[in-house]
């Protein structure tokens, strides 16, 4: 078994309570490498490793933050194939999705904000021809990336990427669940040279790190993705020293299919919006509205669709669906079913537990991919975020109502729109209270865009110049313009 350590100071250490818990590989369930179980401690002397860093790594040109960063990029490239398998095992999604999505883009993370600092520019206003303003922007320190399970490295590094481009240092505290990529970046870092204490990883529970780092006075800022509850309770930690913060939390986002709409592409990306990743994608389409006058020829597509996803070993070429990420995971998603059938819900197909051929997976923890009908709006299913390979379908009567029943949420993080009307396409992309309005598509990804959701899907934005706006200060410095 491999034991992982923290990346504190530059040095990997291990725990300072010497204790570890277990890395579960979700398609067999059996433990498979240890993880520090770290504390205050460890907490402590990571915030301690990135404030003594910062100083000198805040006053490094762009030029040179962009060479390191590049460096670590150009490694993730080359390690790209153990990066993918480590993922795989780790989360049980399947290995071609770590190799095709979340591995690359860990990598264009770093690319992309490693370049971006090399052309950024700052504004200046000129105050009638009396004065010049102009704005600086600083770092602003010492930040916490936290990063949740779903997609480990490729919501990590879109975190530390532009947090060391602007000129802070880190403390990253991966998921406890899947800490393995994040242990291996940290070897990638040092190894590319990055200076000691500029990023640091510290391990752990969510429970005993988190509430020690969130409310560090030594931390600036605070970057999190997560379940909506823990970046309540984040926020609560950070308001008493008014953190920067940005918290990018659950969705339960709405797919709108008009009935105009090209069936075939609302079902086939339906289908990736509904499953990738076993559901387990903050931007997934987990509730599906059809024009009445085409819901039932949508369903009877749809679910044909679904019965053909092949879920097994995510080590497999040829797997579509592998397993939820862990024991609690797996059972709160088949709570959610039952519960479902308890609110009336018709299963059109799944509703259980899957168990894929061969000895190896035969403890993993698979769910069979899970259409439900026939459940108002407001019921706990469509209201609450199961995210697991569950979705469920239902009409609607027009333009209105539509956009009525996607809005009635607590969330508001994406929606996607399938309709060949323009005009309809974007009267309803502007009434969708959400951060994010996918046309006739789905999760296409521009690193440029503002990312992020409205209500109890967060606060701030993450990507392009907003993630650097977040982790720098804007200063206004106001001058005389000499009299001419
Ligand atoms: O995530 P947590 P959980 C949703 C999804 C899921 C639910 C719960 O619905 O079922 O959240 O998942 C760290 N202070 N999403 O509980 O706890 C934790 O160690 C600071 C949606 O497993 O939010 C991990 O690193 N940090 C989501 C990270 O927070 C704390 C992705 C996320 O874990 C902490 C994941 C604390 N008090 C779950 N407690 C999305 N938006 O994509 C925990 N953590």
């Amino acid at each position: 078994m491999t034991t992982l350590t923290n990346f504190i100071g530059g040095e990997a250490v291990p725990p300072a309570s010497g204790a570890y818990i277990d890395d579960i590989e979700p398609a067999t369930g059996r433990p498979y490498a240890r993880v520090p179980d770290s504390d205050a401690r460890d907490v402590d002397a990571a915030v301690a490793a990135a404030r003594g860093a910062f100083p000198a790594w805040s006053r490094t040109t762009a030029a040179e933050r962009s060479r390191l960063l590049l460096a670590i990029a150009d490694r993730l490239r080359d390690a790209a194939p153990e990066l993918a398998r480590a993922e795989s095992v780790d989360t049980g999604k399947p290995l071609k999705l770590a190799a095709s999505v979340d591995i690359p883009r860990s990598e264009s993370n770093f690319r992309f904000f490693a370049t971006a600092i090399l052309h950024t520019q700052s504004e200046l206003h000129a105050t009638d021809t009396s004065h010049l303003n102009y704005t600086l922007r600083r770092p602003v320190g010492a930040v916490a990336c936290i990063a949740p399970w779903n997609l480990p490295l490729y919501l990590l590094t879109w975190k530390v990427a532009p947090a060391l481009a602007a000129g802070c240092t880190v403390v990253a505290k991966p998921s406890e669940i899947t800490p393995m990529t994040a242990f291996l970046l940290s070897r990638i870092a040092a190894d590319a040279g990055l200076p000691p204490g500029v990023l640091n990883v510290v391990h752990g529970l969510g429970s005993k790190t988190g509430p020690p780092l969130t409310g560090h006075p030594g931390i600036a800022a605070i970057s999190f993705t997560g379940g909506t509850q823990t970046g309540r309770a984040i926020a609560e930690s950070a308001a008493p020293r008014f953190k920067k913060l940005a918290l990018e939390l659950g969705g339960k986002n709405a797919s709108l299919v008009f009935g105009d709409a090209d069936m075939e592409a609302a079902v086939r990306t339906g289908l990736l919006g509904a499953f990738t990743n076993q559901g387990q994608v903050c931007h997934c389409g987990s509730r599906i509205l059809v024009d009445r006058a085409a819901y039932a020829a949508y369903v009877e597509r749809f679910v044909a669709a679904t019965r053909t996803l092949r879920v097994g070993d995510p080590l497999e070429a040829d797997t579509e669906q592998g397993a939820v990420v862990s024991k609690a995971q797996y059972d709160k998603v088949l709570a959610a079913i039952d519960h479902a059938r308890g609110e009336g819900g018709t299963i059109a197909c799944g509703g259980a537990p899957a168990r894929p051929a061969g000895a190896r997976c035969k403890d993993g923890l698979f769910i069979q991919p899970t259409v439900i009908l026939d459940l108002p709006p407001d019921c706990r299913t469509n209201q609450e975020e199961i995210f697991g390979p569950v979705v469920t379908i239902s009409p609607f009567d027009g333009e209105d109502e539509a956009v009525a029943i996607a809005n009635g949420t607590r969330y508001g993080l994406s929606a996607s729109v399938w309709t060949r009307d323009l005009a309809r396409a974007h009267r309803v992309a502007d009434r969708l209270d959400t951060g994010v309005v996918w046309v006739n598509s789905w999760m296409h990804r521009d690193l440029r865009v503002p990312f992020g959701g409205i209500k109890d899907s967060g606060v701030g934005r993450e990507g392009g110049l907003e993630a650097l706006h977040f982790f720098t200060d804007p200063k206004n410095v106001c001058i005389p313009v000499p009299e001419r």
